[in-house]
């Protein structure tokens, strides 16, 4: 439409009147532009119309085979033609009669004339040349229609001038030296801006924020979490889970067949791990089971980040005592066939407090506190088991969007077994919970199958257009 509107402005400033017939378009796309400029009064106009002959269908028949009564004269051998063979001919064979092109002599017909032109398909090639008389005597035979073409005949309006300058977008510098006020471009402000393509952040970031932000908001410090795949020890054993349980099978866990070294652990703490398993102590009767340090030192794909837990507990057990908040979220890995809702990885959030005289109630508050910043604010908590914590609760939300109540993540207390080897006095407590990443990001981003959220079948355009993920 641009275009087309500085070619007419181009049209008047060079001829002062144009007609828009000689632009090469048709009135209809013409006639918004005319509108447009009109309104502004940059141009003046009269609408006009015009008759334009248009070859019909016939007309293109006979312009791809030739005319009726060429069509008849050129099928005549020089043998003739009998006349009963020519009934399908009616009309070209009457035209090349009255025409002079043939003769019938006894019952045959023959070429009269061996110099026929077929004038007619001449004349449909060459409309522009033919007079009034030959148009009229085309459409006669239904060869020629009449389309009824509009036109414009334009001139200058008062604001042609003015709109002619090439209006500047911007005011630069040497505006302002020169002192001279620019001939600016009225600005469109209904119009939008440029879009810019620029990174989006993955739904799963965006909710991973958010939890970060109620972690941060209620005090909590997240924990280093960089060892995706680390010994069994660290990821079984040091969390009392016993060297048979069904979870450290390799139909359950990603075993890692790697020759490199494996890190360094504290004797003295193996030592106390290993005496745990297999005699217990400290009040614990222990697995009462043989316990291999082959097996803990087995590499695994971490099943959870509980693993990085204990590896930060340890630490801390070494140095004073003091309360603690820490939290972590990161990926875990499973040996478990995929489905629309699970993969064989995902990202596990994990949060616990370490202090003296935590109790099941403390660890029920802050699972409130917690999941009421998710937006789920009926919570209640039923009776679970973990190899690691004791007691253990299932935690299950009210979900007022999907109006049911759904499991939304794990907790408990851990276990002696598992703390007291660290080297914590036995006053010490620590309340802990995990839940998945995935499953919120699913419910709040409205996704059915996890591979629309992660995978190689993710839209693009549906990561870019995801809304900011809150729970407010
Ligand atoms: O995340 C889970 N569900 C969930 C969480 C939040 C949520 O918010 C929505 C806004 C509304 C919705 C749903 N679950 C835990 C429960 C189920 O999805 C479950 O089917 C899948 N679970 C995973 C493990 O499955 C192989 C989710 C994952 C999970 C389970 C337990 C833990 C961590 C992740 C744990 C733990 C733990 C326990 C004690 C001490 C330390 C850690």
């Amino acid at each position: 439409m641009e275009n087309l509107k500085k070619k007419i402005l181009d049209e008047v400033r060079k001829n002062i009147i144009l007609d828009t017939h000689k632009l090469g378009v048709t009135g209809k796309e013409v006639h918004g532009c005319i509108l447009s400029l009109a309104s502004r009064d940059i141009i003046e106009y009269e609408k006009q119309e015009r008759y334009l002959p248009e070859i019909t269908e016939e007309g293109k028949d006979v312009l791809r085979n030739g005319s009726h009564e060429f069509a008849f004269y050129s099928s005549i051998p020089d043998t003739g033609l009998l006349v009963s063979d020519c009934a399908s001919y009616t009309i070209g064979k009457a035209i090349a009669f009255k025409k002079g092109w043939v003769k019938k002599e006894g019952n045959r017909i023959f070429k009269a004339r061996a110099d026929v032109v077929d004038e007619i398909r001449a004349k449909l090639q060459d409309l522009g040349f033919l007079e009034s008389k030959e148009l009229e005597m085309l459409r006669k035979r239904k060869l020629l229609s009449t389309r009824k073409e509009c036109y414009y005949i334009v001139r200058r309006g008062k604001n042609f001038d003015e709109a002619c300058q090439d209006l500047e977008t911007e005011i630069t510098s040497q505006m302002v030296v020169e002192n001279r006020i620019p001939n600016l471009k009225p600005f469109n402000f209904s119009t939008y801006g440029t879009a810019i393509e620029f990174g989006s952040l993955h739904p799963l970031k965006k909710m991973m924020r958010e939890i970060k932000e109620i972690f941060l908001c209620l005090g909590f410090t997240e924990m280093d979490t960089s060892h995706y795949i680390d010994t069994a020890f660290w990821n079984f054993d040091v969390l009392f889970q016993s060297q048979s349980h069904p979870a450290r099978s390799p139909s359950d866990t990603f075993y890692v067949n790697a020759k490199k070294e494996v890190p360094e652990v504290p004797k003295d703490y193996f030592d106390r791990v290993q005496r745990m398993h297999e005699a217990g102590g400290l009040g614990s009767v222990g697995h009462r089971s043989s316990w291999s340090p082959e097996e803990a030192m087995k590499l695994v794909l971490r099943t959870h980040t509980t693993s990085e837990s204990a590896r930060n507990l340890s630490r801390i057990a070494k140095g004073p005592f003091r309360p603690r908040k820490l939290f972590s979220i990161d990926k875990v890995f499973r040996n478990e066939s995929a489905d629309s809702t699970h993969l064989s990885e995902f990202h596990q959030i994990e949060g616990l407090i370490i202090g003296k005289g935590l109790r099941l109630e403390h660890l029920m508050g802050i699972l409130e506190e917690f999941y009421v910043r998710m937006g789920l604010r009926k919570i209640k908590f039923k009776p679970a088991y973990n190899p690691y914590t004791e007691p253990s609760m299932e935690v299950f939300a009210y979900h007022e969007g999907m109006n049911t109540w759904m499991e939304v993540g794990n907790s408990g207390i851990f276990r002696p077994e598992m703390l007291r080897p660290m080297g914590f006095d036995e006053d010490v407590r620590v309340i802990a919970w995990g839940l998945s990443l995935e499953r919120p990001a699913m419910i709040k981003y409205n996704i059915k199958n996890i591979k629309e959220l992660l995978g190689h079948r993710v839209d693009i355009d549906f990561i870019r257009k995801t809304p900011i993920c809150s729970f407010k």
